[in-house]
């Protein structure tokens, strides 16, 4: 049984890493790494195969049958995910059956982790080829860390959009399983959170997104090289032999180098258009020029890449064909993987390095080129679309869909004086040794381990099995009780519109049980007007606070104003809200007697953000000295009277009745007034994962029909139901 290494940047950079780790004994945690083993393994060698993986590589192979690999990997990955994520949308497959399969094989690897996996373990998720398994993961396994790494592009929401809405929106959330997704540039960050949004309709504060379970935090990580095992490899005596071998062999030469796995992704082809017009542009540099073009071998069997090869060759005998002579050949062609003492010899006797990827993650062999020119000269020519140009800006620039561009650029690299080229490399150099590969690893994992510490505190706010059956128990034994309820968002769970939130049977029928203990007193607390509570609880012996607390009613007796108001204002800013709401299809004004409201739930999240933060700007503006408000509610923009709020209207019932049991439910901004006077001794909750003044968090909506359901029952039954787990 023989093993070998696959070629690839995500495999350069972690072996990297591993192996500083393993100089470091300190930072030489523990690890495995599980993956595919690269083909398919007869059953009766899989024993043999794990022993070994394990242990002489740390490896644990995860097996898939061709059949498998088929759908899964030339499928799904690469024949939808891989084109789409590159923006070739004409290349990408959309079949079902390849969907299929990436959800199994996803599956497959959860259950593979579950086997190794240890309860505290980190697990370092990465690319595209395994989006759905954070989530699967944290599932199964809610104590693991989970990162996630992405390694190509993530596109911008148009592009995105084209894969059909279940498979957009599984993706996403299989990702938001993480606690830690990072890319490589800004730009793909921003893609993913704009996806997130419009998609999911998650909003994230600082690139923190709250799910309905956890907190994720998204953040860029640009990849480094180890950059020391590139600067010193050229002395190594291998490579410098080699090195001396092609030097003599080129010494008539300018050598224009590139290297890259052959995918249409990396501009091959228009590469070779554009060194064709520098030629021809060019007649002094005839006879002078090499482009040694290494295209390393890779998925083999693919009819696009079957297909790009045939043409790369075709171009390829056409420049040489066109311009050769003897003595000359213009393109250096070879199509196979070289050992890295080559690789490194080819990088130090090239004058230029031209990488012209028609989109890429990163793009390593810029950064590899520039690293390895341990005496300064060389020029780089880099494409705009490639993630590395970011650190790379004193590169030649080009634009690889213009060939014109690629010929310039070579004209100009050819002719940069020394002095030049290596002012550019130095600030080069300087930027890649301080982001090297460990930095980048070291980064994410401590990222991922600060994490947890969020994560701990939000578990240790929410609301334990041990924390609920005390709540229960001192509800049962309190005699006098005030329950305050939000309703939209606590009692029942948002929805698009708000006429959609009519309580249904369940939730009347629990309402009306907790009512019918004459020890409580159920107040309903909400931001909606006093008629749409009238008709849905009027007949019930609730309490109900209308409008965030203008609107009062004790059960049985009729609505009161928390105090008089004038409503003069409302004449002013009606018309600015619903010029607002002109701007922004979807989003409307809703009048109430003693506020308005700008609700945009229904349009679009993320022209709604911004026009949200500035009708609130504008707002603060104009009632800067009156005794108004604006309040932030949940995908609500509202005015209304200073002074007034949840929490002063329930002090009206606790102020007047001997409680010895409070319990205040509530899931947004507005909830927090009420939160934040109640005495010591009362129980807070929060609904979702956010920070909050209350005691404690609930996840979900789902959570406190559960919890309520269990105050309702009779004290007899209730011992049993609070058995369940959390
Ligand atoms: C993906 C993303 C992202 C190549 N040929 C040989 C060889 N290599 C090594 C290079 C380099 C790596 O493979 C290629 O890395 P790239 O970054 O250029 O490209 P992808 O393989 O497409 O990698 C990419 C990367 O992941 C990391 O996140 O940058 O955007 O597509 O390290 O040196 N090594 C040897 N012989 C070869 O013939 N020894």
């Amino acid at each position: 049984m023989t093993f070998n290494e696959s070629a690839g940047g995500l495999v350069t950079g972690l072996a990297s890493f591993m192996q500083s780790r393993r100089r470091a004994p300190a930072l030489n945690v523990d690890h495995l790494w599980v993956g595919w083993p690269g083909c398919t393994v007869d059953v009766s060698l899989r024993d043999q195969l794990i022993h070994e993986a394990l242990a002489s590589f740390q490896s644990f192979p995860v097996f898939l049958t061709d059949e498998q690999m088929e759908k899964f990997y030339l499928g799904f990955c690469n024949a939808t995910i891989w084109p789409l994520f590159h923006y070739f949308p004409t290349f990408t497959e959309y079949q079902s059956g390849y969907w299929e399969q990436y959800k199994e094989i996803n599956q497959v690897f959860c259950e593979a982790l579950s086997d190794v996996i240890r309860p505290n373990d980190v697990l370092w998720i990465h690319d595209y080829h395994l989006m759905l398994l954070p989530r699967l993961v944290k599932i199964r396994m809610p104590r693991v860390s989970v990162g996630f790494f992405l390694h190509i592009p993530f596109p911008s929401f148009e592009v995105f959009r084209l894969l059909p809405g279940e498979w957009r929106r599984e993706i996403l959330e299989g990702l938001l399983g993480a606690d830690l997704i990072g890319f490589h540039t800004y730009e793909y960050t921003h893609h993913f959170l704009q996806c997130v949004l419009r998609i999911l309709g998650y909003e994230h504060q600082m690139a923190q997104i709250l799910t309905a379970d956890h907190v994720v935090k998204v953040d860029t990580f640009p990849m480094g090289i180890d950059y020391e095992k590139f600067s010193n490899a050229p002395a190594e005596p291998d490579t410098e032999r080699e090195t001396q071998a092609l030097r003599s062999t080129l010494a008539e030469f300018k050598v224009v180098l590139s290297v890259d796995r052959l995918d249409y992704s990396k501009g091959i082809l228009n590469r070779l258009e554009g060194y064709d017009l520098f030629l021809e542009s060019n007649p002094q540099f005839q006879g002078k020029v090499v482009l040694l073009m290494i295209v390393v071998p890779s998925r083999i069997g693919v009819l696009q890449y079957d297909r790009m090869k045939r043409q790369v060759e075709e171009r390829v005998g056409k420049i040489n064909g066109r311009f050769g002579r003897v003595g000359w050949t213009p393109v250096v062609y070879q199509y196979r993987h070289v050992p890295f003492s080559s690789l490194v010899a080819f990088y130090s006797v090239s004058d230029v390095c031209l990488v012209t990827p028609l989109r890429d993650g990163m793009n390593l062999v810029a950064k590899e080129y520039v690293a390895t020119r341990t005496d300064g000269t060389g020029m780089l020519i880099l494409s705009e679309m490639a993630g590395s140009v970011k650190e790379l800006p004193e590169a030649i620039i080009i634009n690889p869909n213009n060939r014109r561009e690629i010929a310039v650029a070579l004209k100009e690299a050819l002719e940069t004086p020394l002095e030049e080229q290596k002012r550019r490399n130095q600030i080069m150099q300087r930027r890649l040794k301080r982001y090297h590969v460990s930095r980048w690893a070291n980064d994410f994992l401590n990222n991922l381990g600060g994490l947890r510490e969020v994560q701990d505190h939000i578990e240790a706010t929410l609301l334990s099995p041990k924390a609920r059956r005390e709540v229960i128990d001192r509800y049962k034994k309190s005699r006098r009780r005030g329950l305050f309820l939000d309703y939209d968002g606590t009692l029942t769970p948002l929805v698009r519109s708000p006429a959609m939130a009519k309580p249904d049977d369940m939730r009347l029928g629990l309402l009306r049980s907790l009512a019918s203990d004459p020890a409580n007193d159920i107040v309903i607390t909400s931001g909606r007007d006093r008629h749409s509570l009238q008709e849905w609880f009027g007949d019930l012996r609730v309490g109900l606070v209308a409008e965030h607390g203008a609107w009062l009613k004790r059960a049985g007796e009729s609505w009161q104003l928390f105090k008089p108001f004038s409503v003069a204002w409302k004449r002013q800013l009606l018309p600015i809200l619903e010029i607002y709401a002109d701007r922004l299809p979807g989003a409307f004004v809703e009048e109430k007697e003693n506020s308005t409201a700008w609700h945009y739930r229904l349009a679009d999240p993320e022209q709604a953000g911004f026009l949200a933060a500035e009708l609130t700007d504008h707002l603060l503006n104009l009632i800067s000295k009156t005794d108004l408000q604006v309040i932030q509610g949940s995908k609500v923009v509202e005015v209304t009277h200073a002074g007034v709020d949840k929490g002063s209207a329930a002090l009206k019932w606790i102020i007047e009745n001997e409680y010895d049991f409070v319990l205040a439910l509530g899931d947004d901004l507005t909830d927090e007034d009420l939160f934040r006077v109640l005495p010591e001794w009362a129980v807070s909750i929060r609904v979702g994962i956010a920070g909050t003044h209350a005691r404690h968090n609930l996840r979900n909506n789902a959570d406190v029909i559960d919890l309520l359901q269990s105050l309702a029952l009779p004290s007899s039954v209730s011992l049993k139901a609070t058995h369940r787990p959390s």
